[in-house]
C-alpha cells in the first residue's frame, strides 16, 4: 500500500475554479477515472476524476475551496503496483492527471476569433471553439434568440456532457441572423452554430480556426489561459452564477435531475449562490411525492384548486412498508397484468361509465341449451351460454347501432360488421380474444371458436390478430359466480356486458310465483356516446332475445 496524492490536473483556461461538490469521503474506495469533486467557474462546471484507483484516506479540500492545476484534492492509498504504474499495466491505471482530465474534463477553450479580425459587416459565421476532448454534447439550452445583438463573448449555447457542462461563446459581435442548433442537438468542434450580421471580431487576436485547431487540443487536456490560449477568453467572475436561465447546478446533479424527471427550474438552491445540490433534487422529489408542493406540469394540467380541471388532482399513492404489521413476499406484476392494467385504468379514468342491471329468464334457454348438448354430445362440442350470449347480443347491436361504434374526436364511427370479444381468465391474467363476424356464424359454430379461443389464451399462444377488431365484449363470471359487477368498458367500444351466474327465482306471473332461471346481467356504457333509456331498452331487448330466442328471426 502507498499513498498518493491525486492533484487538480490540467484544466485548460481556468486558473481558480471553486469546488461545488465533494463526490467522494474518507472510507470509499474509487476507481481509476471515478469523478471525486465537481468544480465550477462561471462559465462551466466539470467534476475531477481520480487518476488511480484505491482508498480516500483523506479529503484535502472542501465545498468552497478555490482550486487549480497541481493542487492536491485528496491521499488515495493504493496498492503498490498502482501507485508506480508499470508498463504492464492497464491504460488507465498509468493516466496522469492531466491525462484523466482529457478523457472526462475540458475547459471551453475560448471561441476563435476570426483570423484576420476585420471590422466586417456581412455576415459572420460562429462555430463550436475547441471544446477540449469532448465529442458529440448536447446542446441543454439555447441563450439568444434570432434578432437578439450579441456581443463578442457573449454565451450563446450550453453543452452538456456526462461530466461537464459549459456556456459556448460567441467568437463576434452582430445581430443573430440564424441560429442552426436547437436543445437537443449534438455538437462538435467545428459545427455551425450562428449566423451574424454586422458582425465584427471578438478579437484581433490570432485564433486558430476550430478546424485548423492542433489535434493535441483533444488528445492532450486543453492548453493552460496564460499560455497558447487566444486572449478572447470569457471574463472569469467567480461571484458571479451561470447566465441564461439555466439552474445553477452540477452536470452530475443535472444527470440526476434528469433521470427523475424533475424540473431543475422549479428547485431551490441550497448552495452557494443558489446551486442546486443532490440533497435539494432529493427533497423536491419528496415533497413532490408527499403532495406538498405540485411541479407546474402538474399544476398546469389540474388548475383549479379544487381539483375541477382536467387533471386529476389526486393524493399520491400511500407509502406503506408492510413489513411492519407482517411478513411479505414481493412477486412482479405479470406481462399481461402490466399491459392490461395500464389499459384498464386508462379506460377506468377516461370514460364516464355507468352501468345498468337487469335479469334475463332463460328458464327455457337453458332447457334447450342442454337438450342440445345432450343430442350433441357424441360431436364432442358444447354449447356455451356464452356462445347464445354473442348472438344475442349481436342482435341488440343491431337495434342499437351507436352501442357498435367508436368515438373519434367529435365523430361516431359505426361500425357494420359485428366481431364480438369474451374476457378469458388465464393464469397469467385476463385477455380478451374475439369471435369474429358472429352475425354470420352460428351458436355452434360460436361455441367451437370460443373453446379453441380459450384454450390458446390459457397457453399463452394467442396472437395480436386474435385480440383485435372487438366491436362490443361480454365479460362471463357465470361459471364462477357473484351477481351483479361493473366491467371496465374495453376502449374504444362503447359498452361492455357483464353476466354472473344464474339462478333459480321465484318471479311473478302475474297470478303466482313461478321458478324460473334467471341470468343477472350488467351493462356498462359511455355515457358520451349513450343515453340512459338507450341503455336500459338494450338491455331490455337482450332480456327479450334471451327469454324467447325466436325473436332474433323478427
Ligand atoms: N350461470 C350459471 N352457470 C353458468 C353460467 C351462468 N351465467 N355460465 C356458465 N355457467 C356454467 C357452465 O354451464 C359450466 O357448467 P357445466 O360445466 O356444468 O356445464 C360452467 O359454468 C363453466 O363454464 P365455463 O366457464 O367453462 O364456460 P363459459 O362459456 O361460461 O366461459 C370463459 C368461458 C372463457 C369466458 C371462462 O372460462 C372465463 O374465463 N370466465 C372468466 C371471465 C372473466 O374473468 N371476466 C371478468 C373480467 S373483468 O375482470
Amino acid at each position: 500500500m502507498a499513498l498518493v496524492d491525486i492533484q487538480v490536473p490540467d484544466i485548460g483556461d481556468f486558473d481558480e475554479v471553486t469546488v461545488i461538490e465533494l463526490l467522494v469521503k474518507p472510507g470509499d474506495t474509487v476507481k481509476a477515472e471515478q469523478s471525486l469533486i465537481t468544480v465550477e467557474s462561471d462559465k462551466a462546471s466539470m467534476e475531477i476524476p481520480s487518476s488511480h484507483a484505491g482508498v480516500v484516506k483523506e479529503l484535502k479540500v472542501k465545498l468552497g475551496d478555490k482550486v487549480k492545476q497541481g493542487s492536491v484534492v485528496l491521499t488515495l492509498e493504493v496498492a503498490g503496483a498502482e501507485a508506480a504504474p508499470s508498463a504492464s499495466k492497464p491504460a488507465a491505471a498509468q493516466t496522469t492527471p492531466a491525462q484523466a482530465a482529457s478523457k472526462s474534463v475540458a475547459a471551453p477553450v475560448p471561441a476563435p476569433a476570426p483570423a484576420a479580425a476585420p471590422a466586417a459587416s456581412g455576415p459572420v459565421e460562429v462555430r463550436v471553439p475547441d471544446i477540449g476532448d469532448f465529442k458529440d454534447v448536447s446542446v441543454i439550452e439555447v441563450l439568444v434568440k434570432p434578432g437578439d445583438t450579441i456581443k463578442a463573448e457573449q454565451s450563446l449555447i450550453t453543452v452538456e456532457s456526462d461530466k461537464a457542462s459549459m456556456e459556448i461563446p460567441s467568437s463576434a459581435a452582430g445581430v443573430l441572423k440564424e441560429l442552426k442548433v436547437k436543445m437537443g442537438d449534438v455538437v462538435n468542434i467545428g459545427d455551425l452554430l450562428a449566423i451574424l450580421e454586422g458582425s465584427t471580431a471578438a478579437s484581433a487576436s490570432p485564433a486558430p480556426a476550430p478546424a485548423a485547431a492542433p489535434a493535441a487540443a483533444s488528445a492532450a487536456a486543453p492548453a493552460p489561459a496564460t499560455s497558447s490560449a487566444p486572449t478572447s477568453q470569457p471574463v472569469h467572475n467567480p461571484t458571479t452564477a451561470p447566465q441564461g436561465n439555466l439552474p445553477h447546478a452540477s452536470p452530475s446533479v443535472r444527470k440526476f435531475a434528469r433521470e427523475l424527471g424533475v424540473p431543475l427550474g422549479e428547485v431551490k438552491g441550497s448552495g452557494p449562490k443558489g446551486r442546486i445540490t443532490l440533497d435539494d433534487v432529493q427533497s423536491f422529489t419528496k415533497s413532490v411525492m408527499a403532495g406538498d408542493v405540485r411541479t407546474q406540469a402538474q399544476a398546469a394540467k389540474a388548475p383549479a384548486s379544487s381539483g375541477g380541471g382536467a387533471g386529476l388532482d389526486l393524493l399520491p399513492w400511500p407509502k406503506v412498508d408492510f413489513t411492519k404489521f407482517g411478513p411479505v413476499e414481493r412477486k412482479d406484476m405479470s406481462r399481461i397484468k402490466k399491459i392490461s392494467g395500464a389499459n384498464l385504468h386508462r379506460n377506468w379514468v377516461m370514460i364516464p361509465h355507468v352501468c345498468n342491471h337487469d335479469d334475463a329468464d332463460i328458464t327455457e334457454l337453458e332447457t334447450f341449451r342442454v337438450l342440445m348438448n345432450k343430442e350433441n354430445e357424441k360431436a364432442g362440442i358444447k354449447i356455451t351460454m356464452l356462445a347464445f350470449l354473442i348472438k344475442a347480443s349481436v342482435a341488440a347491436l343491431k337495434k342499437f347501432p351507436e352501442f357498435n361504434a367508436s368515438l373519434d374526436g367529435d365523430q361516431l364511427v359505426l361500425k357494420q360488421y359485428y366481431n364480438v370479444a369474451f374476457a378469458a381468465d388465464t393464469p397469467n391474467g385476463l385477455v380478451v380474444p374475439v369471435i369474429k363476424d358472429a352475425d354470420k356464424k352460428g351458436v355452434v359454430q360460436i361455441s367451437q371458436e370460443m373453446g379453441e379461443l380459450a384454450k390458446k389464451a390459457r397457453d399463452g399462444k394467442l396472437s395480436p390478430a386474435d385480440m383485435q377488431g372487438a366491436c362490443f365484449t361480454i365479460s362471463s363470471l357465470g361459471g364462477i359466480g357473484g351477481r351483479y359487477f361493473t366491467p371496465i368498458i374495453n376502449a374504444p367500444e362503447v359498452a361492455i356486458l357483464g353476466v354472473c351466474k344464474s339462478s333459480t327465482e321465484p318471479v311473478w306471473d302475474g297470478k303466482a310465483f313461478q321458478p324460473r332461471l334467471m341470468l343477472p346481467l350488467s351493462l356498462s356504457w359511455d355515457h358520451r356516446v349513450i343515453d340512459g333509456a338507450a341503455a336500459a331498452r338494450f338491455n331490455a331487448y337482450l332480456g327479450q332475445i334471451l327469454g324467447d330466442f325466436r325473436r332474433v328471426l323478427l
